[in-house]
C-alpha cells in the first residue's frame, strides 16, 4: 500500500465540546483540517491496529468527501477492517449498536446532531470507544492534546471506494465493508419490544402516530421498523429522505423546529402519538394527541412503567439523568427503591455506569433517553418505548403522563436558551455569576429561599475521575431548581442555557402552563444572573 506522510500544522481550536467536534463547514474544509483531527485520534488510541472501526454519519454536506479522506488514514494508520454504513448513513444509536455487535474497537461518526447542515452551516466528528459510546474525557482531552502538537499525518493512495454498493473492497491492506445501516439496529428493536402487540393496532390503525424525521438519517430507520415491520400505514412518517441540508430546516426535534407536527398533534387529526428525532437520531420529542411531554417527564414516565416492556421486564438497576434534567426521574427511582445518579451534561458521563450495571435507562433534559442496549441515547427506541407502553395501557399519552403526575408530582420545567451570545458577555455573566455563589444561600425572594448554591462537580462512582465546573446550580425551598451553563454544542458565539424546575404535588394545582407555574423562579433566574444586563436580551432565543 502506497502510504503517504503528510506534514500538517496544529489548528489549535480542535477541542471536542460536548460531544465531539463541532465546527462550520468551511473550517472543516480547510486544507489538512478533518486529518488532523483523525490523526488525533488513531494517535489517542493504543489498540486498534489491525482490528475492526465503524464508520458513518447523519449524511449531512460533506458527509461523503470526509468518509473518503478517514477510510485513507485508517488504512494508512493500520486499521484492519471498517465496517461503513451504506452510503455513509449510520445514525448515532446505529453506530453505538454497531459497534457493539462486531467487536469493534470504536467508531468514528460524522454528524453535528441538531445543528443545520449544507456549505453554510455546521460538521462534526466523534470518536465513539468500544463500548459504543461516546469516548470518555480522558480520551477527548488526549485528542485535544494531539492536535494541539500534530506535525505530520498519515495518509493512503488510491481511488475512491463506492460507498453505495453493500459488499467488500479493500484500500490497500484494509478491508472495507459497506453494510446496510439499518438492519442491525432494527432487529436489536425488536429484540426489545413486543411487535407482535403493536402490529395488529398499528396496522389497523387502532393505534395512530406521525414520526417526524426532520429530513434527516432517522428516514430509513423509520421506514423500516415503523412501516415495514410494524406495518404503520405509509403517512404515519414524515419528512423521511435524508438530505444534505436537511431541507435548510434545523433538525432539532423541539417545540420551536418541528412546528407542523405540533401543529398537526393539536388539530382534530391528530394520532395517538407524535415523535421526532434529530439530525443524528439520537434525539426523541414525544408528544400526545394535544399533549406535549417534556423529556424529563419521558424519562420518569418510562422508569416508571419499564417493567410492562419484554426488554425490561426484569426490572431496572437503577436510572441516571443529567444534572440539568429535571428530578422527576429521582422520585420514580425513590419509590421504586432503585439508584439514581446525577451526571453533567453529555452523553459520555452515562458509559461507566452503563458498563458497570449500575444503571439500566438514563436520560437528559435535551430530548434524549436511552438504555443499556446501547451506549448513547436513542431517538426511535424511545419512540418505540412509547409506542409498546401505550400499546400494553391502552391510554392516552396525556392520561398516562397525568396519572404519573398524580402519583409522583409533577416537576414543571422549561428551558430558555439565549443562543448566538457575544462570548464575552456570556463569559463574564458566567464569571459574575460564580463569584457570587457564596452570597445566595438563605436569601428569600417571591420564588423562595435559596437553600444552597454551587458550580457543579461530578465524581464518576466507577473510575473516580472527577469533572468539574458543570454548571451553576440554584436550588430552593420546595424542591424548586435553576441551573445555568454554556453550551458546548454550538459553532457560533454562545449560547447560555437556564433551566428551571419546580415541584408540584397537589393535583389540583398540576394543569398550569410552565411558563406560568415557574415565572417567579424565571425572574429570580434574570435577576441573579443578570441576564438581560449582560446579552441586551429581552427574551431568549428558544425556550422548550
Ligand atoms: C447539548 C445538550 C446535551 C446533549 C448534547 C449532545 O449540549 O444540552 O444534553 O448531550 O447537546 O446532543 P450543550 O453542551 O449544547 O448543552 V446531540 O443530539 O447534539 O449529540
Ligand atoms: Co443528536
Amino acid at each position: 500500500m502506497d502510504i503517504i506522510t503528510v506534514k500538517t500544522r496544529p489548528f489549535g481550536d480542535q477541542r471536542p465540546g460536548t460531544s465531539g467536534l463541532r465546527k462550520k463547514v468551511k473550517v472543516f474544509q480547510q486544507p489538512n483540517y478533518l486529518e488532523n483531527f483523525v490523526q488525533s485520534i488513531f494517535d489517542a488510541l493504543d489498540d486498534y491496529r489491525g482490528q475492526t472501526l465503524v464508520l458513518g454519519g447523519d449524511g449531512r454536506y460533506f458527509n461523503r468527501p470526509a468518509l473518503q479522506t478517514i477510510l485513507r488514514l485508517a488504512a494508512a494508520n493500520g486499521v484492519g477492517r471498517v465496517l461503513v454504513g451504506q452510503g455513509g448513513i449510520l445514525s448515532t444509536p446505529a453506530a453505538s449498536c454497531v459497534i457493539r455487535k462486531y467487536g469493534a474497537c470504536g467508531g468514528i461518526i460524522l454528524s453535528a446532531s441538531h445543528n443545520p447542515g449544507g456549505p453554510e452551516a455546521d460538521f462534526g466528528i466523534k470518536f465513539n470507544a468500544a463500548n459504543g459510546g461516546p469516548a470518555p474525557e480522558k480520551t477527548t482531552q488526549a485528542i485535544y492534546r494531539n492536535s494541539l502538537e500534530i506535525s505530520r499525518y498519515r495518509t493512503a493512495g488510491g481511488g475512491e471506494i463506492d460507498i453505495d454498493r453493500l459488499g467488500a473492497a479493500r484500500v490497500g491492506d484494509m478491508a472495507v465493508e459497506v453494510i446496510d445501516a439499518v438492519t442491525d439496529y432494527a432487529d436489536m428493536m425488536q429484540q426489545l419490544f413486543d411487535f407482535e402487540l403493536m402490529r395488529p393496532l398499528l396496522s389497523s390503525g387502532r393505534l395512530s402516530l406521525c414520526f417526524d424525521a426532520m429530513n434527516a438519517v432517522t428516514g430509513p430507520y423509520a421506514r423500516e421498523i415503523l412501516l415495514r415491520r410494524l406495518g404503520a400505514p405509509a403517512a404515519s412518517v414524515i419528512r423521511d429522505q435524508p438530505l444534505e441540508d436537511f431541507g435548510g430546516a434545523h433538525p432539532d426535534p423541539n417545540l420551536a423546529h418541528a412546528g407542523d407536527l405540533v401543529a398537526r398533534m393539536h388539530s382534530d387529526a391528530a394520532p395517538d402519538l407524535g415523535a421526532a428525532s434529530d439530525g443524528d437520531g439520537d434525539r426523541n420529542m414525544i408528544l400526545g394527541n394535544g399533549f406535549y411531554v417534556t423529556p424529563s417527564d419521558s424519562l420518569a414516565v418510562m422508569a416508571a412503567n419499564a417493567q410492562l416492556l419484554p426488554g425490561y421486564a426484569a426490572g431496572l438497576a437503577g436510572v441516571a439523568r443529567s444534572m440539568p434534567t429535571s428530578r422527576a426521574v429521582d422520585r420514580v427511582a425513590g419509590e421504586l427503591g432503585i439508584p439514581c445518579f446525577e451526571t453533567p451534561t453529555g452523553w459520555k458521563f452515562f458509559g461507566n455506569l452503563l458498563d458497570a450495571g449500575k444503571i439500566t435507562l438514563c436520560g437528559e433534559e435535551s430530548f434524549g433517553t436511552g438504555s443499556d442496549h446501547v451506549r448513547e441515547k436513542d431517538g426511535l427506541w424511545a419512540v418505540l418505548f412509547w409506542l409498546n407502553l401505550l400499546a400494553v395501557r391502552g391510554e392516552s399519552v396525556a392520561q398516562v403522563v397525568r396519572a404519573h403526575w398524580r402519583r409522583f408530582g409533577r416537576n414543571y420545567y422549561t428551558r430558555h436558551d439565549y443562543e448566538g451570545l457575544d462570548t464575552g458577555a456570556a463569559a463574564a455573566l458566567m464569571d459574575a455569576l460564580k463569584a457570587g455563589l457564596p452570597q445566595l444561600a438563605g436569601q428569600r425572594f417571591a420564588a423562595g429561599e435559596i437553600l444552597q448554591a454551587d458550580d457543579f462537580s461530578y465524581r464518576d462512582p466507577v473510575d473516580g475521575s472527577t469533572s468539574s465546573g458543570q454548571g451553576i446550580r440554584i436550588m430552593l425551598a420546595g424542591e424548586a431548581r435553576i441551573v445555568l451553563r454554556l453550551s458546548g454544542t454550538g459553532t457560533s458565539g454562545a449560547t447560555l442555557r437556564v433551566y428551571i424546575e419546580k415541584l408540584e404535588s397537589d393535583p389540583a394545582l398540576q394543569g398550569q402552563d410552565p411558563q406560568v407555574a415557574l415565572q417567579d423562579l424565571i425572574a429570580l433566574a434574570d435577576n441573579i444572573a443578570g441576564i438581560g444586563r449582560h446579552t441586551g436580551r429581552s427574551a431568549p432565543s428558544v425556550i422548550t
